[in-house]
């Protein structure tokens, strides 16, 4: 009975914050890879972003250092294809940004499609733009832990809305 004054209490203070929009489970981290960028694929990308329901509430244009993409694939270090993974993501501009919608881990993975992109689903992004499963045009985070982990590696809090 307290219990559940005070779910309540707390999820109408949730509805009142003026940052529900980041809560988790509303957010997921992406970025375009240089495969998609280079294939001037940064428009048709976003329209099919904002046209399946989802707002841009942080984004950035920028190449990452060998570094910097080293350190955000690190949970994939022990993967044959680490090395590769790691060159090819610092090898050209990326856009980095977060999306809000509700559920959105899931709705995003289901946009993009499975990563290599012979066995993504017809419509899905990475079946459109990806060109092999290393240059599968986007990333998508795969759990809400990683969506704020992600979304704090590239964005400060005055960089989002
Ligand atoms: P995901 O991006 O669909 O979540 P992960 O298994 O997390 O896929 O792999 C991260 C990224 O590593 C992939 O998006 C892709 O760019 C790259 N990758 C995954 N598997 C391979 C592979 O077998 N060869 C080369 N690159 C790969
Ligand atoms: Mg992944």
């Amino acid at each position: 009975m307290y219990l559940k004054i005070e779910f309540d209490l707390f999820t109408k203070i949730v509805s009142l914050h003026p940052k529900k929009n980041i809560m988790a489970g509303n957010i997921t981290f992406t970025m375009i890879k240089p495969d998609g960028v280079e294939a001037n694929n940064i428009g048709p990308i976003l329209a099919k972003i904002n046209q399946s329901g989802f707002k841009i509430v942080a984004m950035k244009y920028m190449k990452l250092s060998a570094e910097t993409a080293g350190k955000f694939y690190e949970v994939h270090k022990e993967r044959p294809f680490y090395g590769e993974l790691v060159s090819y993501m610092s090898g050209g501009p990326i856009v980095a940004a977060i999306l809000q919608k509700d559920n959105a881990v899931a709705e995003y993975r289901t946009l993009i499609g499975a990563t290599d992109p012979s066995k993504a689903d017809e419509g899905t992004i990475r079946k459109l733009f990806a060109k092999s499963i290393a240059a599968n045009a986007v990333h998508g985070s795969d759990s809400d832990e990683n969506a704020n982990i992600e979304s704090n590696f590239f964005f400060s809090q005055i960089e989002r809305f």
